[in-house]
């Protein structure tokens, strides 16, 4: 099993996880905020076997653009979505 954790902007989490939930994913939505611009993020976190591992990044890949945000003076360039991939040793339901 594999945990992704995927950091995406607020706009697109709706939609991912609307996606992700139809698609039968389980997926869990943290509110979360971005280092570098200090401004809100969404991070997603989404269990799933290994073999659906590229399914759901995919369906990320799908519901995530990237944008040109103000940073100061000059833009960075934000998204698609910054995705962690970790090993599960262990899931329980207790
Ligand atoms: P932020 O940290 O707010 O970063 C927003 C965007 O600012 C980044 O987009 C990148 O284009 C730019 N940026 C970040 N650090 C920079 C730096 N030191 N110098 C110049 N530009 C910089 P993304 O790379 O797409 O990242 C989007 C969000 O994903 C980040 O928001 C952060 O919340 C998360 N993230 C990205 N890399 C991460 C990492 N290695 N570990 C944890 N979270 C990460």
């Amino acid at each position: 099993m594999k945990l992704l954790i995927a950091v995406v902007q607020d706009q697109d989490a709706g939609p991912l996880m609307h996606r992700l939930i139809e698609k039968g994913f389980g997926a869990t939505k943290l509110a979360s905020t971005g280092g570098f611009l200090r401004q809100g993020n969404t991070t997603i976190f989404i269990g799933v076997d290994d073999e659906q591992v590229d399914a759901a990044r995919e369906c990320i890949r799908q519901n995530c653009r990237h944008r040109r945000q103000a940073a100061g003076p000059s833009e960075v360039e934000v998204g698609a979505a910054t995705v962690f991939v970790l090993g599960v040793d262990r899931f329980e339901r207790i």
